[in-house]
């Protein structure tokens, strides 16, 4: 028998619970309501661990893990702060993979839109029952021998609010769940609310790598590269995850509950569950209005959600800074809106004091940071951080090489991926009401892209309708996946792309369909993109806490201020009506139309979501196009 590593006190009179010949190490078997305890009995016999322990989310817990990956060298404890802790990773696990995300369901098309023939879907990725569980039934048996199964019972949303959701975890990783207990709220307490008939998301995840290990184990970070797989069987709100410790990857309350299956229980039930920040804005008057925004990746999402303003007498709190679930109060008919995470799990290079202070000072205890560098000194250190990293500082790299600062430009700290994940309660900016069960109103919904090119600072929708189609048209740059391809402006409608848990076509018809009911009142939509640049290159617009002008514009007009006028594409700002002041700005080029190419923009929209959605685009969406067509038709 290898170590038992929680002490049982009184073990005279205590009898050891036993799943099958399994031993319980902590926690009680019987606390569980009885659809987990059958669920968490049948992943006991498939996975065969040494032992099984049921965590209650308290400190003590927290403490003894971190000390058995401390001892295994995963983590390291970064000395400058308090309770922060650093993990390096396999070079082959360090992102989320969506080449082997799946999604199960009977009817394939109940899964991914009818794409055009020849057409490659990039809007999920399907596999029938029959073939899924082939490809499981070659992973999951014995998966977790000779390793310790965790049972993680954690609620997304405040616990006990209508909102929220239960979920539970099993997995075999204790980095996965020290980063959970930092993401979602882990508490015995979920068990109580259990008993109450609510149905739980069910949420396995293996490492693949059981004991004794027959691969190579790098870095103290086991994994199955070769393997890994992440499954959804959204018809039977459960998740399988194999092969990958990774963020998006292992930690199942993020991506794969709170967006792909959460967002199919919203389908099923009527609210919405996306990719998007919450944060409230206070102008000098006092009046504060909340605010729901998605971005793609590198857009910067977390900075705005923690925006520091750059005009004196505005103040922005942050509620969340990646997903919102949202439904219409069937009394108010606003849109309430909470966070079901707890933590944030932010892309940490290029986050400083100066492009988003509130980021780091959230970090500076209680926190795991994962694939950045460390200083000699014990403190993190990543790309960004050159300005307040004293030079001559020794960096050990994730990869493990050390250089010192300043010496060799060459030289990399950080996987460009690298992640702080840190309690939101910690951030000094968050919002009195971030845990609020009944959610915040949402007055606005904004959506953004990287467009170095053609795409004003802020569009506003004309209606509804113009409002969800200039969402399915979302775009943004991003490094493409192959690296020789280099930026590429790249289609991620809602910045939901690789996150909608069923057909995308249903997904955008869901949304249009909000209008249907008069009880609604349905929050402006807009458009905003930081990112134009000049014909030398240069941004034309500064960003960052210069967007409070942008947002305050956007707040003006949902108290209905005429300072919008028509164009072609939608409501734009009139000359004057954003606050300009002590900024040197190209206005006519930060708001210009180019025709030409909003012209071959509308013809690429049209080829690409058509491929996509086939005879899923919804017929909305085709007419929204036609009438953008006829209007850039008059446009000089
Ligand atoms: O996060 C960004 N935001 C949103 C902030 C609230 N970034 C960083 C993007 C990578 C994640 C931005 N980068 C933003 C922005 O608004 N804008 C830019 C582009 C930019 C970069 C540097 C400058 C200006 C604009 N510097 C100067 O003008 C000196
Ligand atoms: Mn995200």
């Amino acid at each position: 028998m290898e170590d038992v590593n929680v002490p049982f006190v009184e073990v005279h009179y205590v009898t050891i619970q036993k799943v099958g010949d399994i031993p319980i190490v902590k926690g009680d078997f019987k606390e569980l309501p009885p659809q987990v305890q059958k669920w968490v009995a049948q992943m006991v016999q498939l996975c065969t661990p040494r032992g099984v322990y049921i965590c209650d989310g308290s400190d003590e817990e927290a403490e003894m893990v971190t000390q058995k990956l401390v001892e295994r060298g995963t983590l390291t404890k970064l000395t400058k702060y308090e309770n922060n802790y650093i993990c390096w990773t396999d070079p082959r696990d360090v992102a989320r993979v969506e080449s082997k995300t799946f999604i199960v369901t009977d009817d394939k098309y109940a899964s991914v839109p009818h794409s055009r023939e020849g057409a490659n879907c990039v809007l999920g990725l399907w596999m029938s029952p029959e073939e899924m569980k082939v490809q499981l039934d070659d992973r999951l048996p014995g998966c977790m021998s000779g390793r310790m199964m965790y049972i993680i019972p954690f609620s997304m949303g405040p616990i006990g609010s209508p909102l929220s959701k239960i979920g539970v975890q099993v997995t075999d990783s204790n980095y996965v769940l020290l980063s959970m207990r930092v993401m979602t709220r882990v508490s015995s307490e979920i068990w109580k609310h259990l008993k109450h008939g609510e149905e739980f998301v069910k949420c396995l995840h293996s490492m693949g790598c059981p004991r004794p290990v027959e691969r190579l184990v790098i870095k103290h970070w086991p994994c199955n590269p070769e393997k890994t797989l992440i499954v959804h069987f959204p018809d039977i709100r459960k998740v399988i995850s194999y092969g990958s410790g990774y963020g998006g990857n292992s930690l199942l309350g993020k991506k794969c509950f709170a967006l792909r299956i959460a967002g199919r229980i919203a389908y099923d039930e009527g609210w919405l569950a996306e990719h998007m920040l919450i944060m409230s804005i206070t102008n000098p008057k006092g009046e504060e209005k909340f605010v729901a925004a998605a971005f793609p990746s590198a857009c910067g999402k977390t900075n705005l959600a923690m925006l520091t303003p750059a005009i004196p007498g505005y103040t922005v709190r942050v509620v969340g800074d990646d997903i919102a679930w949202m439904r219409f109060d069937k009394q108010t008919g606003e849109l309430r809106a909470i966070n079901p995470e707890a933590g944030f799990f932010g892309v940490a290079p290029g986050t400083n004091m100066k492009t988003n202070p509130n980021a780091i000072l959230t970090c500076l205890k209680n926190s795991i940071f994962t694939n950045v560098g460390e200083t000699a000194d014990g403190g993190f250190y990543w790309e960004g951080l050159e300005d307040e990293t004293p030079p001559g500082t020794e960096i050990t790299s994730w990869t493990g090489e050390k250089f010192i600062l300043g010496e060799d430009k060459t030289k990399k700290s950080s996987h460009p991926n690298a992640r702080f994940c840190c309690p939101a309660r910690q951030c000094p900016i968050i919002h009195d009401r971030w845990e609020d069960p009944a959610g915040v109103p949402i007055s606005a919904i904004i959506f953004g892209g990287r467009r170095p090119e053609g795409v004003p600072l802020v569009i506003e929708s004309f209606d509804w309708k113009h409002g969800v189609f200039l969402a399915s048209q979302l775009k943004s740059e991003t490094t493409a996946a192959a690296e020789h391809t280099g930026k590429q402006v790249m289609h991620d409608p809602f910045a939901m792309r690789p996150f909608v848990g069923y057909n995308f076509g249903h997904y955008i018809q869901h949304w249009l369909d909000f209008e249907k009911d008069p009880n609604n009142k349905l929050p402006k939509i807009f458009h905003v993109n930081w990112f134009r640049l000049d014909e030398n290159k240069k941004f034309l617009w500064p960003g960052f806490g210069d967007n409070i002008r942008v947002l305050d514009w956007i707040i003006r007009r949902t108290n209905g201020e005429d300072i919008a006028e028509v164009s072609p594409v939608g409501l734009l700002p009139k000359k004057d009506s954003i606050n300009l002041q002590g900024l040197v700005i190209d206005w006519d080029k930060l708001m210009s139309i180019p025709k030409e190419y909003w012209v071959n923009d509308i013809q690429e929209t049209l080829k690409w979501l058509d491929d996509q959605l086939g005879d899923d685009l919804p017929k909305d969406i085709r007419d929204q196009i036609e009438k953008q067509k006829e209007r850039l038709s008059q446009l000089k």
